[in-house]
């Protein structure tokens, strides 16, 4: 939706990518996989290399973790269900703490991030965001963080589109910073119409959603 521009975009000392939980788990092979989620990997690899500030998120849950089905006897994943805070999609066992499908895919290639932020980690409530845990308000310290370090624009790729890339954006957006999703970057899970709602949700708040190529200086082709 994002306006077309002709201007190459060069990210600065105020900008920050953040990837989202590109993860074995989430690629095809894993628990909870995102079709096509290891398409996003080179191009990731592309985009961070033109960026000083890379954060990585990386969904990072205890064994019972309250978000898996497993956890609620008689449920199925993709169910939703009604937990203290409010609706929760049921899923697949994924991302365990220290196993293969919590790590980073392995192609994944970014030694300049400066921050790995693990989310998810309470059994009791879940965290799509890398702002906020999905009570909406016990903070991850990533706001605080971004701002000491001067940060004003953040753009976000990774996986998944609908969820975790979703709510990312919109909590940087609420908390005052430009957010933008790179959306070719991303790859969506698309349950009940969640790319769609994705879309409008990010329509409505003025999030735009660009391409990798309206950064990356395209060689002569
Ligand atoms: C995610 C569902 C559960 C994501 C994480 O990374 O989008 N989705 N946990
Ligand atoms: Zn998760």
């Amino acid at each position: 939706m994002s306006e077309a521009t002709n201007e190459a975009i060069l990210p600065g000392d105020h900008d920050v990518l953040i990837v989202v939980d590109v993860q074995n788990d989430f690629c095809p092979g894993g628990a909870l996989a995102v079709p096509r989620g290891d398409e996003v990997v080179p191009l990731i690899n592309r985009l961070a290399a033109a960026f000083r500030n890379v954060v990585l998120t990386q969904d990072w849950h205890p064994r019972g973790h309250l978000s898996f089905a497993s956890s609620h006897p008689g449920k199925r994943a993709f169910e939703t269900i009604t937990v203290d805070y409010g609706p929760q999609v049921l899923w697949p066992d994924h991302c365990v703490q220290q196993t293969p499908g919590a790590e980073f895919h392995e192609r994944l290639q970014i030694p300049h991030a400066g921050l790995v932020l693990r989310k998810g980690t309470d059994r009791l409530i879940d965290s799509y965001s890398a702002f906020y845990e999905n009570d909406r308000k016990t903070p991850t310290g990533l706001v605080g963080y971004l701002r000491e370090r001067g940060v004003t624009r953040v753009f976000l790729a990774g996986l998944a589109f609908d969820f975790c890339v979703r709510y990312s954006a919109e909590d940087a957006s609420r908390e005052g910073f430009a957010a933008c999703m790179v959306e070719d970057a991303c790859r969506g899970i698309d349950l009940n119409g969640s790319v769609d709602a994705t879309r409008e949700s990010l329509a409505a708040l003025g999030i735009p959603c660009i391409a990798a190529r309206d950064f990356i200086p395209q060689t002569a082709a």
